[in-house]
């Protein structure tokens, strides 16, 4: 199979934080036609590939994308339209070279992952394969359904509240289907808003679509997820709906400590602190419980935590495959966080995956707390056979977008997918 690209064009539109964004649009002499949007994040690590911002102070506030637009509809399309490709995968390769910075840099992450997303795609349509059958192939690995985690309290970079947590997040582990676990997510949702109102607290939401009250302590805002849980009929816990957090530690990392609920902690504290959450709440995950250049904390987090927990990487990985060596030789984190458009290509994405596979190091595919319509990811965490997928609060329309393709492909596939986190 050869991938030809005719046709190969992307506009500016926006994000769902009103900021801008591309959709890339790729065409195939053979009638296929595809789309993808570009997801961007708030709370980035600094090794992330470099999306590209205009920097025009007049225009969207220095945020808009029409550099990274420029370089798709010019020089990127004049090196790929016309050409033939044996692999989407050949694609990324050239779009790497063009590039010719570490980061992505020169044309923008933002502009080569809109083209590789788009690229993919076209590939498994021209296969004649849902997306996902498609990268389960390239993964080598049994597609699943992955268990999602639903933020449903906000906090950190992405809510105006004193919260010092980025996310809370509702994971049913113990549902026995993936309908199952979007109707207890949205049960317990719809509870805590109930809670959280009756208290007094305001229920406007945050980026992701999780509410965002006044509360500043997280064990605060655990007492109440866990009353939310109960209040819905389920069981807090392991068997049927667990918490996890991202409490994206670099936002508030200040002068070698940790400010949390205006306490100032060193690591260790701030690992008594973890502990003692785990003792007391049925948390099952804690995503950068530590700031990415605290990589000795890491090494203690790792060894206290992660008899119990999930102790997984974000900002730190970044879904690096080098950062992922080095952090499995150190024996940091295990588990890794996996985002598309932190490392810019598909295929160096599901090398991230080779690696964490082969260093068992379970991975959770996510969203970007700036998103759009497009579902990639959903297809994307089926495929890696992960078992674990983010992407946001059951509420607002590009968060449910992923969790309603997974529906879709539960059903397309009667049921025959298997539902839960891939014992690695
Ligand atoms: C995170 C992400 C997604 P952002 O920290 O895990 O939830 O946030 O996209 O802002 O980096
Ligand atoms: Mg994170």
């Amino acid at each position: 199979m050869t991938l030809r690209i005719s046709h190969l064009h992307a506009v500016e539109i926006l994000d769902s934080r009103a900021r801008p964004t591309l959709a890339v649009t790729l065409a195939t002499p053979e009638g296929v036609q595809v789309r993808a949007a570009v997801p961007a994040g708030a709370s980035t690590g600094s090794r992330e590939a470099v999306e590209s911002r205009d920097r025009e102070r007049d225009r969207y506030q220095g945020q808009g994308v029409l550099r990274a637009v420029g370089h798709v509809n010019g020089e990127i399309a004049r090196e790929l339209v016309g050409r033939s490709f044996p692999t989407a995968a050949a694609v990324d390769a050239e779009l790497i070279a063009l590039d010719g910075t570490e980061n992505k840099t020169r044309l923008g992450a933002n502009a080569i992952v809109g083209v590789s997303l788009a690229a993919t795609r076209a590939e498994a349509a021209q296969r004649g394969q849902q997306l996902w059958q498609f990268l389960a192939e390239l993964s080598g690995t049994a597609p699943r359904l992955p268990v999602p985690h639903f933020n449903v309290v906000n906090g950190g970079a992405h809510a105006a509240n004193a919260l010092d947590f980025q996310e809370f997040m509702l994971a049913p582990l113990g549902a026995p289907s993936m309908a199952e676990a979007v109707r207890a997510a949205s049960e317990v949702y719809t509870r805590l808003k109930a809670r959280l109102a009756a208290a007094g607290h305001t229920v406007s939401l945050g980026d992701e679509g999780g509410f965002a009250p006044a509360l500043e302590r997280p064990e605060e805002v655990l007492g109440e997820l866990v009353a939310a849980i109960e209040d819905a009929g389920y069981t807090p816990g392991r068997d049927g709906v667990a918490i996890a957090l991202d409490p994206a530690a670099n936002e508030f990392r200040a002068d070698g400590h940790y400010r949390v609920a205006g306490a100032e902690l060193s690591s260790d504290q701030l690992i008594d602190r973890y502990e003692e959450i785990i003792d007391r709440f049925p948390v099952w995950s804690v995503e950068d419980g530590l700031a990415e250049d605290d990589w000795e904390g890491w090494s203690r987090l790792t060894a206290r935590l992660g008899p119990r927990a999930q102790v997984m990487g974000d900002d730190i990985f970044v879904t690096n495959p080098a950062i992922l060596r080095r952090a499995v030789e150190s024996g940091i984190g295990n588990a890794a966080l996996i985002k598309v458009n932190q490392i810019g290509t598909v295929s160096q994405t599901l090398e991230a995956v080779r690696v964490c596979r082969e260093a068992g190091y379970r991975q959770m595919v996510s969203h970007r707390s700036g998103e759009t319509d497009d579902t990639f990811i959903a297809d994307l965490a089926v495929g890696i056979g992960c078992g674990q997928i983010k992407s946001g609060a059951p509420a607002r329309g590009e968060r449910v977008a992923k969790y309603n393709r997974l529906l879709e492909i539960d059903d397309a596939t009667a049921d025959s997918l298997p539902y839960g986190v891939a014992v690695r």
